[in-house]
């Protein structure tokens, strides 16, 4: 499951290309979860409007893809670099952390539909597994 030093790589390489278009992408997929696992709109009932391409969900997508663009980052140690993360989900926002798992596939469906040429079996491979990676470090605080 861990991720291999190509893993790291290929991880960094593709988020390069695409993290330009990061709002599209978090909107998208933020939009996707709300409505594909309605279940997670109780996290979300003080928005105004829940509804995909509304201000909210866009801004929301926004600030999650700033947060994954930040992981890539601390790719070598994305549990301490997400414990504040980790924190504010376990602790204030008290988010069930079998959301990011949700989240996860969410985003990842998105990047195989805005990027089929870059999403390869091997970036759908090393993504998947990072993804899993900061699930796991945002899931840090819980126990
Ligand atoms: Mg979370 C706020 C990142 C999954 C529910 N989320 C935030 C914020 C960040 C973030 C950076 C802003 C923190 C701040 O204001 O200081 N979230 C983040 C990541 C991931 C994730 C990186 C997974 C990859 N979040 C997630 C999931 C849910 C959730 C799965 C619930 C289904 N997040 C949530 C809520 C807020 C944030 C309810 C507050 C949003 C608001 O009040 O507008």
């Amino acid at each position: 499951m861990s991720l291999s030093a190509k893993d790291k790589e290929t991880v960094k390489a593709f988020w390069a290309k695409v993290s330009g278009r990061a709002g599209d992408i978090g909107s998208d997929a933020v939009a996707r979860m709300l409505t594909v696992y309605p279940q997670t709109k109780t996290y979300f009932s003080h928005w105004k409007d829940l509804s995909p391409g509304s201000a909210p969900v866009r801004k929301h997508g926004a600030t999650v893809m700033a947060a994954v663009t930040d992981a890539v980052s601390k790719i070598d140690d994305l549990t301490g670099g997400l414990l504040s993360l980790s924190e504010l989900h376990a602790f204030t926002l008290r988010v069930d952390p079998a959301n990011f798992k949700v989240l996860s596939h969410n985003l990842l469906v998105v990047l195989s539909i805005m990027f089929p040429q870059d999403f390869t079996p091997e970036v759908h491979v090393a993504m998947d597994k990072f993804l899993a990676a900061v699930a796991l470090a945002l899931s840090e605080k819980y126990r």
